[in-house]
């Protein structure tokens, strides 16, 4: 049942609204063992959070349509008709899937967040006459985690062209169930995968909330930062391949031992990331067949590497491509996101509204922040798109675990400086 909105005006303000939000949420996808989230694109509990947004929208009042590629946008405002105006909308959101076992802030922070500071603004409206001069979005991309098909913002980037929807069509997950088959499980039309200009064209700028994935703000002291940018960062598969036979009789000579390759790829790609200053990262493997007492005739691992010089990530990747390739693996490159700059305007802008309304006696207002995380916004701004990101405080530090955590007041603090940038954004003649 969706929330009642309206009801943020009260004395407890936004904490009214958002905390009934949350608790819709969290138990979606919770693994009771661990605490934490598996919310894969197209599954069962995808479904349950694209009709809790659904529902969410419609209870605000929002228009909901879904692009080519199933993500789904909430609109206050007919954003065709400003387009035609050449008015583009002011979207905000994020994505409500997670890595596997990951936190409930990654994502779904930003989507809440988008929700309370649209009943933010919609009590100023009712109460001053105040009325947005653009129509303001909010959106749930699909599969921004790549956890089930194993590419990153598959959502954005197929919107934006940055995936071809003949590649993402033939993405498998572990069980060989393939994107298109996924989808039409679904009740989507694969065949509609592909580029969408014209959900493009509705967005005049797009601003994402999301939970810090590290402690600068924890250290800073402060509860909201501004994003302003991403490190390159990308994906590769490595297969090595094998010769399947028993752990008990067969002799080391003859052995073609598929584990061997892969663990020296892993141990060259610490040593590369140290010898280059990058991050490198290992974190998923497969192996064929996978047994205790089996040999291995297969093992695919996939390397995750990212720092803030593109030319140092390909210099570690090159080294444990080398390492992989010297064990007869193959190498595939599965994404790449260059150095990603958001619109340096548009976050003048966010913290000129922000440093005024921060917390007194703080000097230099409100902090900024690039990050190694990937984001939507990131694939929006390298396709054009005039992005930008707000970060809220993690006391943990720690993301894509269980262990992520936010302060509920640096939620509300979050909410409240999005509805702030929103309302600018959206304002008279903005
Ligand atoms: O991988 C990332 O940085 C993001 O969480 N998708
Ligand atoms: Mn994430
Ligand atoms: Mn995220």
């Amino acid at each position: 049942m969706a929330h009642r909105p309206g009801t943020v005006d009260s004395p407890r303000g936004v904490a009214n609204v958002f905390d009934p939000l949350w608790s819709a949420l969290e138990p979606v996808g919770r693994d009771p063992r661990t605490g934490g989230y598996r919310r894969f694109a197209w599954t069962r509990e995808d479904h349950t959070l694209r009709e809790w947004f659904a529902a969410e929208a419609a209870a605000r009042g929002l228009d909901l349509v879904e692009d080519r590629v199933g993500n789904q946008w909430a609109w206050w405002g007919d954003p065709d008709a400003a387009a035609e105006r050449g008015l583009g909308g002011v979207v905000t959101g994020s994505h409500l899937d997670s890595v596997p076992d990951g936190g409930a802030f990654d994502g779904p922070l930003g989507v809440v967040s988008a929700l309370v500071a649209i009943d933010l603004l919609r009590a100023a409206a009712a109460r001053e006459g105040w009325q947005p001069a653009r129509p303001i979005g909010v959106v749930n991309f699909a599969d921004e985690e790549g956890a089930r098909f194993g590419v990153a913002c598959a959502g954005s980037r197929l919107i934006t062209g940055a995936l071809a929807a003949s590649k993402a069509l033939a993405l498998t997950d572990a069980d060989g169930t393939s994107l298109a088959e996924a989808l039409r499980r679904a009740g989507r039309d694969p065949h509609a995968l592909g580029p969408d200009p014209q959900a493009l064209r509705r967005v005049g700028c797009f601003v994402e909330l999301h939970v810090e994935q590290g402690r600068a703000l924890a250290d800073l002291d402060h509860p909201v930062a501004v994003g302003t940018g991403i490190w390159p960062h990308g994906r590769w598969r490595l297969d090595f391949p094998g010769e399947a036979n028993h752990a008990g009789t067969t002799r080391l000579a003859d052995r073609h031992d598929a584990m061997l390759g892969y663990a020296a790829a892993v141990l060259t790609a610490r040593a590369a990331a140290e010898r280059h200053g990058c991050l490198a990262t290992i974190g998923k493997v497969a192996v064929q067949p996978g047994g205790v007492n089996a040999i291995p005739s297969g093992v695919t691992g996939w390397l995750d590497a990212r720092g803030a010089d593109e030319a140092a990530v390909r210099a570690t990747v090159d080294q444990v491509r080398d390492e992989a390739l010297r064990a007869g693996a193959t190498v595939t490159e599965e994404s790449w996101t260059p150095t990603t700059a958001f619109d340096a305007d548009l976050a003048r802008r966010l913290r000129g509204t922000l440093g005024a309304a921060g917390p007194k006696g703080r000097p230099d207002g409100i902090p900024v922040l690039g990050t190694g995380a990937g984001h939507d916004a990131g694939i929006l701004a390298n396709a054009g798109v005039s992005a930008a990101m707000l970060f809220v405080r993690n006391p943990t530090g720690v993301s894509h675990s269980p262990r992520e955590w936010a302060e509920p007041d640096d939620c509300r603090a979050g909410v409240r400086a999005l509805a702030a940038v929103l309302r600018d954004l959206a304002g008279e003649g903005a």
